[in-house]
């Protein structure tokens, strides 16, 4: 590789900018973001991007769920591009880190690059992925997923929100429902820049997390059947109370995820009391599961553990329970050649980095069944993500995009 291309460093400031200009896009008064995916403010950043990728010369594509693929052409445009990115959308209590500075480092790398005058030899491509987050339809990274084809174009199309609203009418609603088929931008590899929204890497103050697996997940949709009666008159051993069924549900959870633990987490994210009232005995509650294990074994054990659990509390209780399991995504061992390559270049710029397994879902995780595909963490502020206090510092977010751009460099070569 030429000494330019060796010695090259992002633009720090520049990258810091542009994490801090996108977070109006969203902007909570706790300093977070919420940014849903296919929401207002998720048409505002993506149209952002879309500008920001142009200026940066890239030619940017739109598919059929809305993903976004800005390409950077190579010296040889017969191989297949290197992907790099990440998302935009966020949680509802999100902050201004997760997904963001993986897409805006990307950029960073595109302009970093420009400004060097490097041609590349395979051309890059930058993506943002949509619906990482999986908060307002679910799966979570329903776009990767179907771009790697564990799912088909029109059944995520056809995915509602709470509100019974389709994601194919949210991508026409921000305009975002683009013509390129699912699956039709080729991508030779993809390295994905995260914070780490876990406390590993600040504790043992490492710059560089070298991600080699990610956690499998199971989300499973759940419903309460019990009766509703009055809150006065109805004696308590006659009840069949939805709600405190689910209090016992929520507790075996727990209990299940720790008998498991350490390699293995349970939550209860989300729960609906169908049409709740103070005087009233719950009768139908809808309620949502996230277990998590980088170990198959044990994701099958908190399975097989939580269905005998739910079916002795309906038992007892005399409610119906119905568990849906609505999502698998097995333990992600990501590419061993890549991942050295993340490695090489930690320690090529001299961060100290250490080897970590991923808690969270990322689309890496789905590219990683199709490409060989790495990740790259740095810390996230007491490793807190999913919540507006989410922050990191300036050095960490360059420090990551300088491995991103040094990993990324080593899969296409230099051309000039
Ligand atoms: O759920 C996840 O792990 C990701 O943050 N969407
Ligand atoms: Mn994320
Ligand atoms: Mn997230």
């Amino acid at each position: 590789m030429s000494r330019a291309a060796s010695n090259l460093q992002i633009d720090s400031a520049r990258l810091w900018d542009t994490i801090h200009e996108t977070a109006k896009f969203g902007r909570t008064p706790k300093g977070g973001v919420r940014r849903l995916t296919l929401s207002a403010e998720d048409k505002q950043v993506r149209d952002w991007f879309r500008k920001a990728c142009e200026g940066a010369g890239l030619e940017v594509k739109v598919d059929a769920l809305g993903s976004m693929f800005a390409l950077r052409k190579g010296r040889d445009m017969s191989k297949p591009p290197v992907g790099l990115g990440s998302h935009l959308d966020t949680q509802p209590t999100g902050g201004k880190y997760d997904g963001i500075l993986g897409t805006l480092a990307a950029l960073e790398v595109v302009r970093t690059l420009n400004d060097a005058g490097i041609e590349t030899e395979a051309p890059l491509c930058i993506v943002n992925w949509t619906n990482e987050e999986g908060s307002r339809f679910a799966p979570a990274m329903m776009a990767s997923a179907a771009y790697v084809g564990d799912f088909t174009t029109d059944d995520i199309l056809s995915r509602k929100d709470a509100e019974g609203v389709t994601v194919g009418q949210a991508l026409d609603g921000i305009g975002y429902r683009g013509t390129t088929p699912v699956g039709a931008q080729k991508l030779g590899s993809f390295v994905e820049l995260h914070i780490e929204q876990g406390p590993i890497l600040e504790a043992e103050h490492k710059t560089i997390g070298v991600v080699d697996s990610g956690q499998g997940v199971l989300w499973y949709d759940g419903k309460i059947t019990g009766f509703e009666s009055h809150a006065g008159s109805t004696p308590m051993p006659l009840r069949r109370d939805a709600l405190a069924t689910l209090a016992e549900i929520v507790l075996a959870v727990e209990t299940i995820a720790k008998k498991h633990g350490p390699k293995a987490v349970g939550t209860m994210g989300e729960a609906v009391i169908a049409n709740p009232s103070r005087n009233v005995i719950p009768g139908e509650i809808a309620f949502t599961a996230d277990l998590r294990s980088a170990d198959d074994a044990i994701m099958n054990a908190l399975d097989r553990d939580l269905r005998a659990a739910v079916a002795e509390i309906a038992g007892k209780r005399k409610v119906e329970v119905t568990l849906e399991l609505i999502w698998r995504k097995p333990p992600t061992h990501f590419d061993p050649k890549l991942v050295d390559a993340v490695q090489n270049a930690a320690e090529m710029l001299g961060y100290s980095h250490r080897r970590i397994t991923s808690g969270a879902g990322h689309d890496a995780c789905n590219l990683n069944t199709r490409i060989p595909t790495a990740m790259v963490f740095v810390p996230c502020k007491d490793g807190v993500s999913h919540n507006e206090l989410e922050d990191a510092t300036q050095s960490d977010c360059a420090a990551g995009a300088n491995v991103l751009l040094h990993t990324v460099l080593a899969l296409t070569g230099v051309a000039s």
